[in-house]
């Protein structure tokens, strides 16, 4: 493991989930002027909205985390259960290049973000939920309840095996997810990989509160507990330094618990932010402004202009997340 804790890590972090914030709002409604490089028109709106926004900055967060403290673990690998964050999973594939090891259109640079956000549930196009024709899928992103079951497959037998697995907290609440968690009694010892359960705590399951989300942080904790895991808070992505803190715990059966506001960093949150969170934009001019600032309030102009120049310079993507997995399995 490599979970280097420095201010240069943290920062890098934070403006990898920037960029695939930004990227999961371009994904969702624009069709053109995708880095912003002139003010939005009507016209640079897709005529139909389709996806999801809520749970999208939680992924982000996630990701972004996961894949720098076990870059160079190439016994890593993570398993999303909301898998109707799609965007989310596509701008972290795209900026990793694993998009574009498939498509070369996918490139990681101007044509390539047009690319990905104009073809984003779009017709012929990528679909608007996790599905096994996005590289890294392979189960169908739109029944919940069976994330953590499959980490538990996935590492069954195999003791060099680690698997994330982050769950929504509307997903918990589904019959499997949760007897799910009775797995860590049968399957914890020395035969088999871990598992590192990640609940994201958002508050809702599309706009009604979670039952979780309701429950005090003691009795949430001491549930947690009843299943044999040491419960440990994260909150958002200020606590970046906690996260990486979090995931070098030397914990019996980490179970973390990663607290955003659903819709967090968009025009409205909780409720109103499960799917498209501005309704009109291509035709009402107060909205398009909303939009507008929305991805301003990511500095794309400071995050294209440095990133994909220093990607392009270096001719290189960040390190692998599956990719070693992959190969290792592929040798055998
Ligand atoms: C088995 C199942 N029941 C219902 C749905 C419909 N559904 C789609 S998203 C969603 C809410 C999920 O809530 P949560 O897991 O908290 O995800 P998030 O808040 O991160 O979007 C529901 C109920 C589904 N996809 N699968
Ligand atoms: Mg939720």
């Amino acid at each position: 493991m490599s979970g280097q804790n420095n201010a240069e890590t943290i920062l890098k972090i934070r403006e990898r989930i920037r960029l695939c914030d930004y990227l999961v709002v371009a994904q969702l409604f624009l069709q053109d002027n995708f880095l912003l490089k002139r003010p939005l028109t009507f016209d640079d709106i897709k005529p139909r909205l389709l996806g999801h926004w809520g749970t999208c900055h939680g992924i982000n967060v996630a990701y972004a985390n996961l894949k720098s403290f076990f870059c160079d673990d190439h016994n890593f690998a993570f398993v999303l259960g909301p898998g109707h964050g799609f965007p989310a999973l596509q701008a972290n594939l795209f900026i990793d290049g694993e998009l574009s090891k498939f498509n070369y259109k996918a490139s990681f640079d101007e044509d390539g973000i047009a690319y990905i956000c104009k073809n984003f549930s779009w017709p012929d196009g990528f679909p608007s939920h996790a599905s096994p024709i996005t590289p890294t899928v392979i189960t169908e992103g739109g029944e919940l309840g069976y994330a953590l079951a499959n980490a538990y497959g996935l590492v069954l037998g195999h003791p060099e095996k680690t698997v994330a697995v982050l769950i929504g907290d509307g997903e918990l609440e589904t019959a499997t997810a949760i007897d799910s968690l009775n797995l860590r009694s049968l399957l914890v010892g020395a035969r088999n990989g871990k598992v590192l359960p990640i609940l994201h705590l958002n508050g809702y399951k599309i706009s009604a509160p979670s039952i979780y989300a309701r429950k005090s942080e003691r009795e949430l904790n001491e549930l947690i507990r009843g299943f044999g895991f040491t419960p440990i808070t994260i909150r958002g992505d200020e606590d970046t330094e906690a996260f990486q803190n979090a995931l070098s715990t030397g914990a019996d059966s980490p179970f973390y618990i990663l607290k955003t506001e659903k819709g967090e960093g968009g025009p409205n949150r909780h409720h109103e932010a499960h799917q498209i969170p501005l309704k009109n934009p291509k035709t009402d001019e107060r909205e398009l402004r909303i939009l507008e600032d929305w991805l301003k309030s990511y500095g794309p102009e400071e995050l294209f202009d440095r990133i994909i120049k220093q990607a392009e310079e270096a001719n290189e993507t960040t390190c692998e997340l599956l990719e070693g997995w992959r190969r290792k399995q592929h040798d055998r």
